[in-house]
């Protein structure tokens, strides 16, 4: 097996301009695997801290004085290499090396095992025997923490073609109806700027009613039905909204309060009324059982934790006792490492709740998550669908799908 031969740190930039930390792990002196670290902007409460001391130049020093520790390990040792990054910090938030390091320190292994194998890296970390495409799921109209004023409060309106037979198929329509819904906008507002906001989706200055209604006409105006070829899916981000001590959600662009009851019926006439596969944070971080009214409520539905359940396993037992979600997002810098992402989806899947592999706002243009979709068995691969940072993870399911993967997972 590969052994690691050295590690390498630096600080890089994502897709906002802002501060990362990428690292070169190499094994047996020639196979370099590399990993640069993403980073949110609707950020969970229980999230992983992404740099000690929020300095991402203090988490490479931690690392730089660490290096030996790592050498002569193999690199798909995924469980000795996780077992050096806690003997440096103990903490349960990686408030002493960063998440970022954790992050890029293990997935680089994993990268660079790969490469010395000659194997996709998804085959080193496999939880699956039948490696199937996770959908992808599209942001095709941008608000919230995810674009300016104006914008509708909810985050993201998500497109999945459900009715594709290839990743190609799907990918394309996708893009189709970003496309479409590009057109759609500019035909009720010639004022339109094309803005888009963090993901490549458009970014209107419009309600979040508004906002729903021009996405299904762009699908719509396609031909598409709703569920059948395609279904959208909303991302509420609803911590963003809720007040703590109001104990309400303030909905301030649209101008409106709800509290916790009002926001569950508010969710769930939204799920009905545009026939929503997915419905990802609908209430805030800590209300599991609102949580839990809406997925008993539409058992056909992903009802998705993503600030409820920060890609971490205590977390997500608590939502499984409770029965909080039938599908769970999966980011791997929300848990910190590779390690313990893998940790937290072989529990999922134990408990039969859909994974949804994802992005960050705030992204490099690696591709490994794509990887790590198919790895973990994702019903979907949630990672936009413009711009150089997400089209790369898209060009590597295409590249993929000639020699190793054939199939779509089932929904
Ligand atoms: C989310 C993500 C990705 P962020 O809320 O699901 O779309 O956004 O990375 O800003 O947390
Ligand atoms: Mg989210």
């Amino acid at each position: 097996m590969p052994k690691i031969s050295s590690v390498r740190g630096r600080i890089l930039y994502n897709s906002r301009g802002a501060k990362t930390i990428e690292v070169d792990v190499i094994s047996d002196k020639e196979h370099m695997g590399r990993a640069c670290a993403p980073s949110g902007a609707s950020v969970g409460k229980y999230e992983a801290q992404s740099f000690a001391d929020n300095k991402a130049e203090k988490s490479l020093q931690v690392l730089q004085k660490n290096i030996k520790r790592f050498i002569g390990l193999e690199s798909d040792d995924l469980k000795s290499i996780q077992g050096v990054i806690r003997e440096i910090d103990d903490t349960s938030n990686y408030s002493k090396i960063g998440g970022a390091v954790a992050y890029a320190v293990t997935i680089a292994s994993m990268d660079s095992a790969a490469r010395a194998c000659g194997e996709p890296m998804f085959k080193i970390i496999s939880q699956t025997r039948n490696p199937r495409f996770p959908f992808p799921l599209g942001n095709i109209l941008g608000g919230g923490a995810h674009a300016g004023p104006g914008t509708p409060d909810i985050q993201e309106i998500l497109i999945c073609s459900v009715g594709a037979k290839s990743v190609r198929e799907a990918i394309e329509t996708n893009f189709a109806v970003h496309k479409e819904l590009g057109r759609v906008l500019q035909e009720k507002d010639p004022r339109f700027t094309k803005g888009r906001g963090d993901e490549g989706g458009w970014a209107p200055q419009m309600d979040n009613e508004e906002a729903l209604e021009v996405s299904a006409r762009a699908c719509e105006s396609l031909g598409y039905t709703l569920g059948k070829e395609v279904a959208l899916g909303v991302d509420f981000a609803s911590s963003t909204q809720w007040d703590e001590k109001k104990k309400k959600y303030v909905y301030d662009r649209a101008g409106f309060e709800n509290t916790p009851d009002e926001q569950v019926d508010f969710a769930a006439g939204i799920i009905k009324k545009y026939k929503l596969i997915y419905a990802e944070d609908a209430v805030h971080e800590e209300a599991f059982a609102d949580m839990a009214r809406l997925a008993k409520k539409f058992p056909r539905v992903l009802i998705t934790g993503d600030d409820l359940t920060v890609t971490n396993p205590k977390i997500l037992k608590k939502a499984v006792s409770k029965k909080s979600c039938s599908g769970v997002i999966l980011k791997v810098n929300q848990a910190g490492s590779l390690y313990d992402a893998l940790e937290f989806a072989r529990i999922a899947t134990q408990n039969k709740i859909g994974i949804i592999t994802s992005h960050r706002s705030g992204e490099s243009v690696d591709h490994q998550i794509s990887h790590i979709g198919i790895a973990t068995g994702s019903k979907m691969l949630k990672v936009g669908v413009l711009g150089g940072e997400r089209i790369a993870k898209l060009n590597e399911l295409v590249r993929l799908s000639e020699d190793h993967v054939k199939s779509m997972a089932s929904l």
